[in-house]
């Protein structure tokens, strides 16, 4: 069943000049890039956007690092795209990821992860719509 999942390039790919390589890779797995933007997070949104993690240790960390720099925020669309993002992806610490996955291969450390993929069809269209709103998907079809 063709989804859309909510895809960001974090701040430290991003710094580090990462960016073509990982649309590249998306690209090549088949996922349809529906929307692309780049945009640098406020603490507000940055909190809005990870406030399921507010309260916990490395949280001070996290708004630091997504808040120090421009991120590019991406729609995908495809056949289980949520699920196939997230295999692209890694797990959340790059040392566990196997070496082919985008965070073995660009991610630091499990705060500095490089890329960041929605869990769940909710999550998906909650973070697509809180990041984007109406006015890019909406357009698009
Ligand atoms: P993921 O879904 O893989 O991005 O992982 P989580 O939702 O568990 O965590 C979201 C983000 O919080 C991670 F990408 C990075 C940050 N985080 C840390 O900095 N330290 C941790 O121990 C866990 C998560």
């Amino acid at each position: 069943m063709s989804e859309r999942t909510y895809a960001m390039i974090k701040p430290d790919a991003v710094a580090a000049g990462h960016v073509g390589e990982i649309l590249a890779a998306i690209e090549v797995a088949g996922l349809r890039i529906a929307a692309l933007e780049m945009l640098r997070l406020s603490p507000a949104q940055a909190l809005g956007f990870y406030a399921v993690h507010e309260g916990k240790p490395f949280f001070p960390e996290l708004m630091a690092f997504m808040t120090s720099g421009p991120v590019v925020a991406l729609a995908l669309e495809g056949d289980d795209a949520i699920a196939r993002w997230r295999e692209l992806m890694g797990p959340t610490d790059p040392a566990k990821a196997p070496p082919g996955a985008l965070r073995a291969r660009f991610g630091t450390d499990i705060t500095r992860n490089a890329v960041h993929g929605s869990d769940a069809p909710r999550t998906a269209a909650e973070e697509l719509a809180y990041v984007f709103g109406g006015r890019v998907l909406d357009g698009l079809r």
